[in-house]
Order: structure tokens, then sequence, then C-alpha cells
């Protein structure tokens, strides 16, 4: 049979922070290749699948020939023969071999890097793309891209404590009408910036994002970009969305974030969003609280009518998820496919959410390849939204394959305003 699994290589490549991440070959019967790169985050969850790295003094510890060792040695055999259109099997499998609740046996990357590319094999034996693959005869929607055009935070040396300062081109018509309003907001955005906080403003983060190192305060941003999107017209175009990542600013002893300078209290953080969200047209807010604050997470849902995001604080857990959907804490997910470890996994996820009521937005992470699975990813599952930074072309290539995605297939409608529940 064409679609069984005849060969599976690992290598140890680079990804966009020149840190050592994992590619995996997964070969069928009729030599078709499934090639797929394991993404890495930088401002990771504690609940989060592991990764498994070398330590030492190679690449400063980061290598991850254990993990490729892991491949060759462990997974490979277990998987010969096997017919990757299977995924939900092969996925099942390698929880098996690993054994562990978090992968951190095997380790995530060397189990994500096998599961994606085993979809990749299937779906290229089968000789259809792979969001048809993967979702089958249900895409229909192409998904609002989440564009960070302003960072802080971990990802970048600018004072803004929030990690993404976002806007969405919802009221675009198409993805690539999205896509085009978006870059012209960036370029009107760097003449701002450029004027407002110095050329030095336009270096960019992890995410290809403006990082102005003077400007500590989220409004500044909020403001930057609005300008930008009001003097091009696009008032009625575009809305705003923050990814706080509030673990990263929290400090556990003391029980406060540190903000702007500031101790403050969760209730105090809560406040100052609804202040935010009456002041900008501010429709999704990702991670605003610490990861383990179920019972802030559900006061603030309630508080505020918008999307709230679950990143660090789902860790694409079911488990999590499901938590979250009880104590009406949060009401959307954010889908990282390593974050939990198999493709079957991330499936599982979503699907919970939306069965809930709950939105998707598939992410890319901070440490990103040239693979572009992530894009296929959104479209198969109908996630009607995408973040996966602005420019840099680790990510550009997600938004590109999109764009070709739009142009070979019709039938795929633009999320729009509809993003949080396209379906
Ligand atoms: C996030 C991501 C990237 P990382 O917090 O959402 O956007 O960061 O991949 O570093 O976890
Ligand atoms: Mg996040």
């Amino acid at each position: 049979m064409k679609t069984r699994i005849k060969d599976i290589k690992a290598r140890e490549i680079l990804d966009s922070r020149g840190e050592p991440t994992i590619e995996v070959d997964v070969i069928t019967e009729d030599g078709t290749l499934g090639r797929a790169d394991v993404p890495c985050g930088l401002s990771k969850g504690e609940h989060e699948a592991l990764e498994v790295r070398d330590g030492g003094s190679r690449y400063a510890g980061r290598g991850v020939r254990n993990a490729v060792y892991n491949v060759h040695e462990v997974i490979r055999p277990a998987l010969l023969g096997k017919n990757s259109v299977e995924q939900r099997e092969i996925d099942e499998l390698m929880i098996e071999l690993d054994g562990t609740p978090n992968k951190s046996k095997l380790g995530s990357n060397a189990i994500v890097g096998v599961s994606l590319a085993v979809a990749k094999a299937a779906a290229n034996a089968l000789g259809k793309p792979l969001y048809e693959h993967i979702g089958g005869a249900g895409p229909h929607i192409l998904p609002v891209p989440v564009l960070d055009m302003i960072e802080g935070g971990l990802l970048a040396a600018s004072g803004l404590d929030f990690q993404e300062h976002q806007v969405m081109p919802v009221g675009a018509e198409s993805f690539s009408e999205a896509i085009r309003m978006g870059m012209e907001v960036y370029y009107k955005l760097g003449e701002i910036i450029k004027k407002e906080w110095g050329r030095h403003s336009l270096n960019v983060g992890a995410e290809g994002g403006y990082t102005p190192q003077a400007m500590n305060d989220p409004r500044k941003a909020l403001d930057a970009e609005w300008k930008a999107i009001v003097e091009l017209g696009y008032q009625d175009k575009f809305v705003m969305s923050l990814d706080v990542a509030a673990s990263h600013f929290y400090d556990r002893q003391e029980e406060k974030y540190k903000f702007m300078g500031k101790k403050i209290t969760t209730d105090e953080l809560i406040e100052y969003y609804i202040e935010l969200v009456n002041d900008y047209p501010i429709v999704s807010i990702e991670d605003p609280l610490q990861e383990d604050d179920y019972e802030g997470y559900a006061k603030l849902t309630s508080a505020l009518d918008i999307q709230i995001i679950g990143d660090d604080f789902f860790a694409t857990n079911p488990e999590r998820i499901k938590r979250g959907i009880d104590e009406g804490a949060a009401n959307a997910v954010l889908l990282k496919v390593n974050q939990i470890g198999t493709l079957s996994e991330a499936l599982d996820a979503a699907q919970l959410a939306f069965r809930n009521n709950f939105g998707v937005q598939v992410s890319e992470r901070s440490g990103e390849t040239e693979d572009t699975w992530l894009a296929d990813l959104a479209v198969a599952i109908n996630s009607g939204q995408i973040k996966t930074g602005v420019t840099r072309s680790e990510r550009t290539c997600k938004y590109n394959r999109l764009l070709r995605i739009e142009e070979s297939d019709k039938s795929l409608k633009y999320a729009g305003r509809l993003f949080r529940h396209p379906c």
C-alpha cells in the first residue's frame, strides 16, 4: 500500500533564533516524502509538554541530537510498516512508547516532528493539500491574521511588559485583502514609530513587530497602531488585540504583577483591562493573567464581553481546557501543537473548544522555521483566526501559504468579523 511508512529520518536544523530544532522526514512505500519542522517557544507555559535537549556545551546545551536519536532508535522501529493515513493510531502509539504524562522521555519535539511529518507524508501520497487531508470535506474558512505589530515582554528588547500588541483586519473581504491592509498598517506604523520613538525603534522582535525601547505603556503602543489605522482610513476595517503573556511578569512569591514599574494585584490588573477595552477597540486578550489563576480568569471573562484566550493558561491541554470550560475561565484556546505534542491531541483540544462554544486561535511559536503546516492546520479546522507574527520570512511563509490556498480554492471564505465562531 502506497501510504505505508517505509522510512523515517530525523535531523537537527536551525530555527529562526539560530537554535537547533528537529526536522523529520517520513517516506512512504511509494517514495513520497513528508517533511515537518518543529517550532520552539521562549515565553513557554509551565504546563507544556517537554522537549528533549542535549545539555552540555554544544549549541550551549540546546542541541537536539538526543531527540533525533529517539526518533531513529525508538519511534522509527515501532512505526515502520504502519499506514501513514492512520494518524491517531500512530500518535497513540508514540504516546504509549513515551509513557510519561508530558512526553519528557522521548521529547515533545521528537514526537510532534514525527506526528506532523506523518500527516504530510499521507497528504502527499494521497495527492491532497495538507489542510484537506487533516480536515476532510470540512474546510471552508480562511482565518483572520492576528498581526503582532509591536512587541514587548520576553520576545523583544522594548520597554513594554505586554508581549504582543496586535491588529486584526476583520473588515477585509478576503484573506489577501486582509494581508495587504495589514502590511499597509505595518508600513504606516513604521513611519509613526520612527518619528515619535526614534529610528532604533524600527528594530524588530522575534515575530517581526517593532520594538520601541522607550515605550513602556501599552496605551502608547495601541495609540500608535490606531493612529496608523486611522491615517489609512481603515478604522472600520480593523480591531485590536493583545497577548499579554502575564505569567512572565508575575511574581509568585508576592502574588503581584510587576507592571510598568509598579507592583499591582490581580484585581488592579483586571480593572486596567476593563479600562483598556473601554478606550480601544480591543476584541481579544490572550493570557491576561498568570497561568494558574482560574479564579481570576473566570472573573475577567465574565466582566468583559470579548475573547479571552488561554495560551500558557491552557497549554493546548484538554484537561486544562475542560476545567476552563467548567469554571467559565477564558472563552478561547490558543492552539499550539507542540504544547501538547501530537497532531491528534491538538485536534482533540480544538474540537473540545468548538463543542463548548470556545474560539480557537491557531498559533506559531516565537522560534519558527520555514515550514508552513500551521497555515494548513488553521484552514483544516476552520479556526477563523491565526497568529503567526507580522514580518520575517519564517512568519510570512505561513501567510504566503494561505494566499496560495486562497488562490487555489475559491470555495474558502474569509472569516472576517465572525473569527470567533466562523462555523
Ligand atoms: C506566545 C508565543 C508566540 P512562545 O506567547 O503566544 O506568539 O510565544 O512561542 O515564545 O511561547
Ligand atoms: Mg501567548
